[in-house]
């Protein structure tokens, strides 16, 4: 069987086992859009605005619920309908990183109750397997997914080496539940000890941020690579694009930002065609 970067999106929904994962790769084949835009504004007017102009041009959006200051469960509702209308999967990027008990409370209960709305959500490995059990009391029976974050694209980033490579071996003990990574490339064969092999069937998402055409950084640790490094190069399957898509002005300029979400659509899908052997 050809490794996961020389399926197309399609194929692999037909295999995959993970009803969240399988609805962001159908969502991706059926939209021809690897794009994930993250909606990082303050203000719940902007925050949909900037949802319903992108949305035909992703399949996910990636949201930080905790930044919103005038929040309420509205919110979730206009969300959840913008969902249904432009056929987009939710992420909310909340990097739980506690002990199982807490980390389940954060995300079933509190003010957001994430686990009610979002398809996918993520967590830092630190605490070792037990985070992953916690969530999965809670994501399992409403049919989550969760990802990993197995790097992160932060100059200095602690997360490399040995921490990767256990956090691709946790994953790999719990695949009914994690779906695949943070990172910024392809996560195949790490963490594997003498003697083991890679399953056939095994098969993780790489989402990856820290994406950007225009500038390298953002002078607060950020590092850009373009979409084709991403996907192209490195095996990534969804490109995450915040500002380089909603701009400085917190997407004032709707117009702007279609244009944007469509440039980055383009460049993230030709590099994916490009990878597979395709062009259709
Ligand atoms: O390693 C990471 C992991 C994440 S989830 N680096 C990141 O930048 N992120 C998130 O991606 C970050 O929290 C932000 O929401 C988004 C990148 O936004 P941008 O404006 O820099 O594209």
């Amino acid at each position: 069987m050809a490794s996961a970067t020389r399926q197309t999106y399609g194929q692999r929904a037909e295999k995959h086992t993970n009803a969240a994962a399988r609805a962001l790769l159908e969502t991706i084949e059926r939209k021809r859009t690897n794009l994930c835009v993250s909606v990082d504004v303050t203000k719940k007017a902007d925050f949909l605005r900037i949802i319903d102009t992108v949305g035909p041009y992703i399949c996910l959006v990636k949201t930080h619920v905790d930044v919103i200051e005038d929040f309420d469960a509205g919110l979730i509702e206009s969300l959840k309908e913008l969902s249904v209308k432009h056929d987009f999967q939710i992420f909310e990027d909340r990097k739980f990183a506690d002990i199982g008990n807490t980390v389940a409370l954060q995300y079933s209960s509190g003010v957001y109750k994430i686990a009610s709305w979002s398809h996918i959500t993520n967590a830092h490995p630190v605490p070792g397997p037990s985070i992953i059990s916690g969530l999965a009391s809670v994501g399992l029976p409403l049919q989550r997914g969760l990802l990993l974050l197995a790097e992160m694209s932060t100059k200095g980033s602690l997360a490399v080496g040995t921490y990767t490579d256990e956090a691709v071996r946790m994953a790999r003990a719990n695949r009914e539940f994690v779906i695949g990574f943070i990172a910024q490339r392809r996560m195949d064969g790490l963490g594997l000890r003498e003697g083991e092999a890679m399953s056939q069937d095994e098969d993780f998402l790489i989402l990856t941020p820290g994406v950007g055409l225009d500038v390298k950084g953002d002078g607060m640790g950020q590092q850009y690579r373009t979409p084709r490094e991403v996907v192209l190069q490195d095996g990534c399957d969804v490109i995450i694009v915040g500002r380089g898509v909603y701009g400085k002005d917190n997407g004032a300029n709707a117009e702007a930002v279609r244009a944007q979400a469509e440039r980055y659509r383009a460049e993230g899908w030709k590099a994916y065609q490009e990878r597979v052997g395709i062009s259709e």
